[in-house]
């Protein structure tokens, strides 16, 4: 279910994405640096043995690398869906489904997970054995990671690096690409050895992106995960989107544990207005520990506390966006914003917002829906 205030938060997303693409600042994605990078890979694709096209396993769609369609050949090309920790695991066996019928060889991978690692390595290794058995040849494979920013491209190259299978002497001069919350924070493309008898190399590249997008649902995806700066749409939009996907999601029911209240504090959150939707509710307890775990227990409890208490009507769009603003409101407390309603300590309580959502803080989340069957065969 997409409710009407969502489509019109996609729709502010999007054209914010759009404004700043017409004016081609600097802040646009596209810049120089990025059209060079897409020339360099394009240019290295068929001097590759093979291609893994990295994308957010939370949207494997939207975050397809689309600029290499017809380049990319299907035997040397495998698509990765990293961060399935963060995506629904239900919706990702379904993605697993959906590739496969389209004959599209792919991986789910969490590049923070030692086990998950090891398996796209020995699977790496498997293809680049069968590869010298048919070309006869000794030579060292090349596998070119590529995709979108921020996807985890030098987090899954560092985490091969440290795993592979590579001699003592060489694992004394272990490289690391820069891994950042920020996107397009890698700039050159550089390799890391990955195994030895057959050597493997991975290329670490930059992030790129199409010069261009129209999709306000595309652009607003994008720009929650993270593969575009915040600031082309601002915190504040972002986190109300993504507290429209929360509110429509079922992830709060899990929170109910924290659940801890008295009476109707969130009405007298909202300078004591009588808001008749939300029901008496205990009052909440605030912990004087500032650790970030108990901040994070106090958000979840408190994002629980909003919309289990709603009697508003989730397709009545004022009804929808008053929760979203009480939620904003509330979180200042369990964030502890000082409670003054001014922009600085909105933005600061939607910074943090998103980076509990982007740490998989805040429950696991698939943003892209699987085409009906029809639909994909004739993609
Ligand atoms: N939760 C989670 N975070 C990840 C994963 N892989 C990478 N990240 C994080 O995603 C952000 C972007 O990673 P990075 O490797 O710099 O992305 P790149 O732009 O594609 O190279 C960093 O904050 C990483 O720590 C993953 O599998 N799971
Ligand atoms: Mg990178």
């Amino acid at each position: 279910m997409v409710s009407t205030v969502t489509r019109t938060i996609i729709q502010k997303l999007g054209n914010a994405v759009k404004k700043v693409a017409r004016s081609k600042g600097s802040s646009w994605w596209y810049t120089p640096h990025m059209a060079a990078a897409t020339r360099a890979i394009a240019e290295r694709i068929p001097l590759v043995d093979f291609i893994l096209e990295v994308r957010d396993a939370r949207i494997p769609l939207s975050s397809e690398c689309t600029q290499f369609g017809g380049l990319l050949p299907s035997s040397r090309h495998i698509v990765v869906l990293n961060k399935v920790d963060l995506a629904k695991q239900s919706e990702i066996k379904e993605w697993m489904k959906f590739f496969d019928q389209k004959s599209t060889a792919c991986l789910q991978v969490n590049a923070h997970n030692k086990e998950n690692v090891k398996q796209l390595l020995n699977l790496l290794q498997a293809r680049a054995r069968e590869l010298i058995k048919t070309t006869h040849s000794g030579k060292t494979i090349t596998i070119m990671l590529i995709g979108i920013p921020n996807v985890g491209k030098s987090a899954l190259a560092n985490s091969l690096h440290q795993i592979g299978r590579i001699s003592a002497a060489e694992k004394g001069k272990l490289k690391h690409a820069i891994v950042s919350s920020q996107p397009t924070e890698t700039k050159n493309i550089s390799s890391l050895k990955i195994a030895s008898h057959p050597n493997i190399f991975v290329l670490d590249t930059p992030g790129i992106l199409p010069p261009e997008m129209f999709d306000d649902e595309l652009c607003s995806k994008l720009a929650l995960t993270g593969a575009l700066m915040d600031s082309i749409v601002g915190e504040l939009e972002l986190a109300r989107y993504f507290l429209a996907i929360f509110n429509l999601s079922k992830e709060y029911s899990k929170w109910e544990k924290f659940s801890a209240i008295e009476e109707d504090w969130c009405s007298t959150l909202l300078h004591g207005d009588e808001k008749p939707h939300l029901k008496k509710r205990q009052k909440m307890q605030f912990a004087t520990d500032h650790t970030q775990d108990l901040i994070v227990n106090d958000v979840r409890r408190t994002l629980f506390e909003a919309v289990s208490s709603f009697c508003g009507n989730l397709e009545d769009d004022k009804d929808f966006s008053e929760l979203i603003e009480v939620e904003f409101s509330m979180l200042r407390r369990a964030f502890r914003v000082a409670p003054e309603p001014n922009e600085d300590g909105c933005r600061r309580v939607a910074t943090k917002l998103l980076d509990l959502y982007r740490t998989g803080r805040l429950g696991h989340y698939s943003l892209d829906t699987i085409p009906i069957p029809n639909k994909f065969l004739r993609t």
